[in-house]
């Protein structure tokens, strides 16, 4: 990988700095971007949020691709038992316009229940703008049924005709890759005072061979750039379940009944990746979760997330260009729609010329954690964990994230995880 035994040392010699500086975080276990970072939403999968997206779409952009997913870790052999959406949660994108924290408009995904293994379940799609108080349009769709097949069903892909708006839920592959076990071991190694950087060579991606509750949508930009249109959206992925659910003796769940009917109350929330899992105290995690990018830009976790990376030797600009990203204007990923845009970002770096990636959004390909390394170490540190792509190739359209890994045929030995 490095052509000279210097250029190794040097490597080395970074990959320390960037362990004993990470090794202060209060967050000791990295898990992943966003996969089960706290108790409140590690025992409640369906509602967990894994990964946010958000990028042109690089076949036409004039199309905005916004993606959430949740409950990841599905092994391909449980993928029929575990391939539903949650009828109880509604699954939100916020988008910001205006440059302040507040939402201006909202894409919400509900299911009906799963009635069949071999049925899919019927999506709807909503988009209320002006604070979520106005619903502008909505339409449904089916899921993409899944098989234990060697082969994987092909992804359905719906496109209301009235907005242009398309649609796909389903099982993909995990598009998130980072190594876990090596960091952590890294980690582990600094604070024992024994430095292996040797650790960060396993290369090993945790979430190879697993799949992941992908929804995903490709918007018509002009959709989310609001009145005046701005070209700098921000992008917020939410999850909410009824704030009370009554459980009855035959094993059905009612909400009707309550007072309560309707409320909604927020179980997590997810746009720069890593910030709830690496920036904010344990004690915090749920506290997180439940607040909002208003209460980010009001300084309510700011010192928290400033104290993180000072302790990790990042520097005044630094740390300025990491708030920018997720406390000045609340935690969004924040895209630029002028900004054209023509990859998904797999191979390549932050420092790749032509690079229009995170944190300028989120393509499915970016390596986050290098870029978020690179820039808490001072943009020094670009090896970061030596995973530095998915395990399996991304699609070249519309949802762009792979296939799911399904159950090999006979014969097959090799199931791509790579714990
Ligand atoms: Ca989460
Ligand atoms: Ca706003
Ligand atoms: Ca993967
Ligand atoms: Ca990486």
């Amino acid at each position: 990988m490095f052509r000279s035994r210097s250029r190794k040392i040097a490597a080395a010699a970074l990959a320390v700095m960037a362990g004993i500086a990470l090794s202060t975080l209060p967050a000791r276990h990295m898990k992943g971007a966003d996969h089960a970072e706290a108790t409140g939403v590690a025992g409640d999968p369906g509602a967990d949020i894994a990964d946010v997206f958000a990028f042109l779409d690089p076949n036409d952009n004039s199309k905005v691709v916004l993606a959430l997913d949740v409950e990841g870790f599905i092994v391909p052999s449980e993928l029929l038992n575990l391939s539903f959406f949650s009828p109880d949660v509604t699954y939100r994108f916020e988008i910001e316009n205006t440059g302040d924290a507040r939402p201006d408009a909202s894409i919400e995904v509900t299911f009906s229940p799963q009635t069949s293994r071999s049925a899919p379940q019927t999506a709807t799609i909503r988009f209320f703008d002006r604070e979520r108080r106005h619903l502008s349009w909505s339409f449904t769709a089916p899921t993409t049924v899944q098989t234990l097949n060697g082969t994987p069903n092909p992804f359905v892909v719906t496109t209301d005709p009235k907005t242009d708006v398309s649609f796909f839920a389903g099982l993909t592959d995990d598009p998130f890759y980072f190594d876990i076990v090596g960091f952590n071991r890294f980690v582990s190694s600094v604070l024992a005072g024994t430095p292996d950087p040797t650790q960060l060579q396993r290369a090993r991606d945790s979430f190879a061979g697993y799949n992941i509750h992908m929804i995903a949508l490709r918007v018509p930009a002009f959709m989310l750039r609001g009145l005046p249109a701005n070209s700098v959206i921000g992008v917020n992925g939410v999850t909410l379940r009824n704030k009370v659910t009554v459980r009855r003796d035959d094993g059905r769940e009612d909400d009707d009944e309550d007072e309560s009917k309707g409320k909604l109350v927020q179980v997590d929330r997810m746009a720069t990746p890593a910030v709830n899992t690496a920036l904010i105290p344990f004690p915090r995690k749920n506290e997180y979760n439940s607040a909002t990018p208003v209460d980010d830009a009001a300084g309510r976790f700011a010192g928290d997330i400033v104290a993180t990376l000072q302790a990790l030797g990042t520097n005044n600009t630094n740390i300025g260009i990491l708030a920018s990203v997720a406390v000045t204007k609340g935690d969004y990923l924040r895209l630029n729609l002028n900004t054209t845009n023509t990859s998904v970002g797999a191979g390549e770096k932050v420092t790749t010329p032509g690079y229009t990636g995170f944190p300028n959004g989120r393509r499915p390909g970016d390596d986050t954690i290098d870029t978020l390394l690179y820039f808490i170490s001072n943009q020094t540190l670009l090896t970061g964990d030596n995973v530095n792509a998915n395990d399996v190739p991304l699609g070249g359209s519309f949802p762009f994230f792979a296939p799911p890994q399904q159950p090999r045929v006979t014969g097959v030995i090799d199931d791509n995880t790579r714990n």
